[in-house]
């Protein structure tokens, strides 16, 4: 726990720093392009990624973020990219389907105003954290999942596709000569889940996250990525989460609202992330066989990232950093 100096001096920050005040801080040339990336008032916008893809991702959202467009948008653009990628194997197009050879997905979206929108098990739609959008935007639930979440996205323009890729089927063929039953947990071999957090230029925060998720998954499973408070959490207080790996494990310790709420209480996101970590550790016996990694964005645009095994990455793109991808801390 934070001792009270520093949680009193985390709350002052937290209360002052949005948005966050650069001036006198950080020298600023004013010729090179990333200097652009701050507004008139100072604030510095940040765009952090899960996983290797996550650099084509804050691409995406950088341009955005950059022009003075909403941290919501950034997001959504972002992920986007991810899930249309054939090449990422864990979400969207290109996800390896479930045990019957279908391609479920799942996502949801979280902006600064609290408001969120999700969606699960749904088919057919290439980027469904669109359709998690537009849950939010345009329904007064959170969540619609399976069937009637197909029928709400052909309702509301979204085209219908095979998202079976050829080298996904052929994956799934291989997988049921191999065993044909055990799904596998998902661990340092197959992951890519992608979650996404940005501040804006006017210092809001929003999330997403979205999956195909676990390959070969019972048919209806649905994992952490969806459920806000697991897979994905933003307080425009206080800094967001996102997490990738085992859903079942990251569930259990509603990883993501805990991480989120260790950064209210005055720690850091890094430590934020490798507590939530040890509490996964706790709830989930066969922690040693599995991965699970969470990444965080405070409001200050401070970020960290924790993970069980060693492997995890991601993307950050911050004014004066690039955008380049840095390897997580590990328990093990
Ligand atoms: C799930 N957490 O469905 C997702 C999968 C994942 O990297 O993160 N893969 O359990």
């Amino acid at each position: 726990m934070p001792d009270r100096r520093s949680f009193l001096k985390t709350s002052a920050l937290g209360a002052a720093a949005a948005p966050i005040l650069l001036d006198g801080c950080t020298p600023d040339s004013g010729e090179t392009p990333e200097s652009d990336a701050r507004s008139e008032t100072g604030v510095r916008p940040v765009a952090l990624s899960t996983w290797d893809h996550g650099l084509a991702a804050n691409d995406a959202a950088w341009p955005i973020l950059t022009g003075g467009g909403s941290a919501l948008d950034a997001v959504e653009a972002g992920v986007r990219i991810s899930e249309a990628d054939p090449t990422v194997t864990s979400v969207g197009y290109g996800g390896r389907p479930d045990r019957f050879g279908r391609v479920t997905l799942d996502a949801c979206i979280m902006d600064e105003r609290g408001r969120c929108g999700s969606v699960a098990f749904l088919q057919h739609i290439m980027h469904p954290i669109s359709v998690a959008r537009q849950v939010m935007e345009k329904t007064p639930h959170v969540m619609i999942v399976g069937q009637g979440a197909l029928d709400f996205a052909l309702a509301n323009g979204f085209e219908r596709e095979d998202l079976l890729h050829p080298d996904a089927a052929a994956a799934w063929e291989r997988w049921k000569e191999e065993n044909g039953e055990v799904t596998p947990r998902i661990d340092v071999n197959n992951h890519d889940t992608i979650g996404m957090l940005a501040v804006d230029q006017a210092g809001n925060l929003s999330g997403a996250c979205t999956t195909s998720g676990a390959a070969f998954k019972y048919h209806g499973r649905v994992g952490d990525s969806p459920i806000i408070g697991a897979g994905l959490y933003v307080d425009n207080e206080v800094g967001g989460a996102t997490a990738t790996g085992w859903g079942e494990a990251v569930i259990r310790a509603v990883g993501c609202f805990l991480v989120v709420e260790l950064m209210r209480q005055g720690h850091t996101p890094q430590a934020a992330c490798e507590l939530a970590v040890e509490r996964v550790i706790e709830k989930n016996p066969d922690w040693r066989s599995i991965q699970v990694g969470f990444l965080a964005l405070g409001k200050n645009g401070d970020h960290g990232s924790f993970c069980i095994a060693p492997g995890f990455n991601y993307a950050l793109h911050a004014p004066d950093e690039g955008n380049q991808l840095i390897d997580s801390g590990s328990r093990i």
